[in-house]
């Protein structure tokens, strides 16, 4: 099977996505998710401009091959655009190598470790009380794990708790929006947050919560011990992850499990992380970690070290990337979790998954491939729209973490 041709598609159908397609002297066309939240046309150049152009006449099964060839052939190594546009490309040929063969792809990574992927979902409030009901309303879906995020009392908006009844952070406009942040109205308020959500929720339920990057080791130390009694499944992002040892310091403090990587590209961005035991979960996708064939080996790294695999599974990674995410943690002996928001109706005229939510847990269906299927004239129908990730001050301007 080799490559004959490709298509990009920058559309927006509820919000942007940019989809690969790779078509073969078969007649079967390859699906591929690059969707790099805000940074859409970034990826779309180099896909066109520098990735796909050595593409043509290639052997479509060598999906080791070709991985290596573009991360060591692009000579400027890693980042999110080189690794969104890898994992693009890398998702379309195992789309490809399970349709030839007539075979889901969570098959050809070592088939089936458990009955179903256990998801999460968001949960997200103006107050507590609303939280608290948007939790439950998600419990009555069938969700066992739930992320709470809540605006905070003295602060305008911030991350998570949008006051739009829909979760969608990239917005469109001319640009990015400001939101102000405090950490100490924060700190103060996260506990008493959990504690009453404990308290109404009972101990069933798995809980979780993100930071979203925006607190210094000491600080995030301090949260960690603070919700230590309400029993958080993971506290995700509490400091950025560029400086890995700086977990080090958070680790020492707490036993709340700690889970980072949604905007890591490569395994040099969390070797450390992993093989020092200072956190529990790994939130790289295959949309943005390049790949399935470069997630595969993050996992294997993890695994002896009691890391487990969680991944990044929201509404701007496409039905192909989170359909690559379920294969992934059905296959895959140290998947913990996946996070799943779904997807807005006008995303699924374009998109049509066969992957399923059912009872708490996610299954990929037995489509051979990917097992996501993309119309390209519903697609055409919802033009690009230049939409940002809001951006973040503190009170006194200062510019800070989103
Ligand atoms: O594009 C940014 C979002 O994907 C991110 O803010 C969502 O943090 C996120 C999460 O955990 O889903
Ligand atoms: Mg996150």
């Amino acid at each position: 099977m080799r490559i004959t041709g490709w298509r990009v598609h920058l559309n927006s159908p509820g919000r942007n996505f940019l989809t690969l397609e790779l078509e073969t002297d078969t007649g079967l066309v390859g699906l591929g998710d690059g969707t790099l939240n805000g940074r859409e046309h970034a990826v779309r150049a180099y896909l066109e401009e520098h990735l796909l152009p050595c593409l043509e006449g290639r052997d479509a099964f060598a999906t080791e091959d070709f991985w290596q060839y573009a991360y060591r052939g692009a000579y400027w190594r890693r980042g999110p655009v080189t690794m969104t546009a890898i994992g693009a490309v890398d998702l379309a040929l195992w789309d490809l190598k399970g349709k030839v063969l007539g075979v889901p792809v969570y098959q050809l990574l070592g088939g089936r470790c458990r009955q179903g992927v256990m998801a999460y979902t968001h949960c997200h409030g103006q107050s507590v009380p609303a939280l608290i009901e948007s939790a439950k309303a998600k419990q009555a879906e069938g969700f066992r794990a739930l992320r709470l995020q809540c605006a905070v009392p003295g602060l305008d908006e911030v991350y998570g708790a949008p006051k739009a009844a829909v979760y969608e952070p990239a917005e469109e406009g001319a640009l990015p929006k400001e939101e102000i942040w405090d950490t100490a109205k924060y700190l103060d308020f996260a506990p008493e947050l959990f504690g009453q959500a404990r308290a109404a929720l009972g101990s069933t339920p798995h809980l979780l919560h993100d930071a979203h990057h925006r607190l210094t080791p000491i600080e995030a130390a301090r949260l960690g011990q603070a919700l230590e009694p309400y029993r958080l499944f993971w506290l995700e992002d509490a400091v950025t992850g560029e400086l890995q040892e700086a977990f080090r310091l958070v680790r020492q403090h707490t036993t709340t499990p700690l889970a980072l990587g949604e905007v890591f590209s490569t395994v040099f961005d969390i070797h450390q992380l992993i093989t020092n035991q200072w956190i529990d979960y790994v939130r790289m996708a295959p949309t943005h970690g390049g790949g399935l064939t470069a997630l595969r080996k993050i996992a294997a790294l993890a695994e002896p070290y009691h890391v487990r695999m969680a991944c990044h599974g929201p509404s701007d990674i496409s039905p192909i990337g989170l359909a690559a995410a379920i294969h992934f943690g059905l296959a895959t002996h140290n998947a913990a979790i996946q996070e799943f928001m779904g997807h807005p109706p006008e995303t699924l005229t374009v998109f049509k998954p066969a992957y399923r939510f059912d009872n708490g847990y996610l299954n990929p269906g037995e489509e051979p491939g990917l097992g996501v299927a993309f119309d390209t004239k519903a697609a055409a129908a919802h033009p690009y729209r230049r939409a940002y990730l809001p951006t973040a001050r503190l009170e006194d301007g200062t510019a800070w973490s989103w």
